[in-house]
């Protein structure tokens, strides 16, 4: 992939120097016995930056989500959450097959929901329908262009769940962008939910790894879930080091990754047949009017930018530390020429 801009995601992004060498430097110990200085401190960094009383290093974002909904559900139970939730759509459906829980889609245009899609599974019902015992929310929400929600509409949808006795879970991988776009810290955008889950193998480039933070009561349940998913590590202080250097010194570029995005949104708005969201944060999605999005994206690839198709007309792009200005201008060229020229019949 070394001579492709690669624009799949921003999951692709490597471990910078200064990573390798924390993670060569990194103090270790054995973590299940909680004795990982490296990994303490960032649990503890991260649980004071997101505003909760504990963290806990998991290795990957999904396994986060999962263990919150095992721990904020009983089986029989459904999740509220927007239909293009990661939750939703890329977990396999984890949630149903190792925690009996149901997900409720709901769609929402700009991929957040509102108080009236959390009213409109409150109040009283009879005892043979469907509970709603857990609400999701995704900032920034992936799917429909990692677009934000702002801090006063977080606490809008949280309250509108508090009054339902539901509980709220936020899926921050990218809670960092959301954040840098808004100009707001990321506790404000995560205040009175019951637990985050933010991803540090994305645009903040570490190797691995992924926190959940919530009350003291809900890490140490979350700990031993995480045993129980084969997710207790040892040494892993090697990551949490790498992990510490992305929470401290990556946050403060993505604006870079964000104005990149605005330039591809350009490019695919002046290509015929593609209706570009514009973007936010990092990604920009596009619906294709005239194209399937598997044929564009390897049109694209012979123009060496690699991108995704989500499904059959959504192309997506994401930009990232990766994929420098110069990479991303030359993705915008390779974007105007891909879509030059009549639509396939
Ligand atoms: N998202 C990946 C793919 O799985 C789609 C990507 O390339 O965007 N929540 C959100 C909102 C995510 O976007 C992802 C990864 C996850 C959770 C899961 O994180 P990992 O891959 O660490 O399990």
């Amino acid at each position: 992939m070394e001579n492709f801009v690669d624009l799949r995601s921003d999951t692709v992004t490597r471990p910078t120097p200064s990573m390798r060498q924390a993670m060569a430097e990194a103090e270790v110990g054995d973590d299940v016995y909680g004795e990982d200085p490296t990994v303490n401190r960032l649990e503890a960094e991260a649980a004071a930056l997101l505003g909760f009383e504990a963290a806990l290093f998991v290795p990957t974002g999904s396994m986060g989500n999962e263990i919150a909904i095992g721990l904020h559900t009983r089986p029989g139970q459904e999740v509220l959450a927007e239909e293009r939730a990661h939750v939703i759509r890329y977990e396999l459906c984890a949630m149903a097959a190792l925690f009996g829980a149901m997900p409720k889609p709901v769609r929402a245009e700009d991929g957040h929901l509102r108080p009236e899609h959390v009213r409109a599974s409150a109040g009283p019902r009879p005892y043979y329908a469907n509970e709603v015992g857990l609400v999701v929310l995704e900032n920034s929400a992936n799917l429909a262009g990692g677009t934000v929600q702002a801090p006063a509409e977080a606490a809008a949808v949280i309250a509108a769940a508090r009054e339902a006795g539901f509980r709220v879970h936020v899926d921050g991988a990218r809670l960092w962008n959301a954040a840098v776009a808004l100009g707001v810290p990321p506790a404000e955008l995560v205040r009175g939910a019951d637990s985050v889950m933010v991803c540090l193998s994305k645009g903040l480039c570490a190797p691995v790894g992924s926190l959940i933070a919530g009350s003291r009561g809900f890490v140490t349940e979350a700990r031993k879930l995480r045993k129980r998913m084969g997710g207790g590590m040892r040494q892993v202080g090697v990551l949490a080091a790498a992990g510490r250097v992305a929470l401290l010194e990556m946050r403060a570029r993505l604006g870079d990754d964000h104005d990149n995005a605005r330039r591809l949104f350009q490019a695919l708005s002046d290509c015929p047949g593609v209706e570009p969201v514009p973007p936010r944060t990092n990604i920009v999605v596009a619906r294709l009017t005239d194209r399937d999005a598997p044929g564009v994206v390897s049109a694209l690839r012979d123009e060496g930018v690699l991108a995704s198709a989500m499904d059959a007309t959504t192309l997506r792009l994401v930009t990232h530390h990766d994929a420098p200005r110069a990479a991303c201008e030359r993705a915008a060229e390779a974007l105007r020429r891909a879509f030059r020229g009549p639509a396939p019949a």
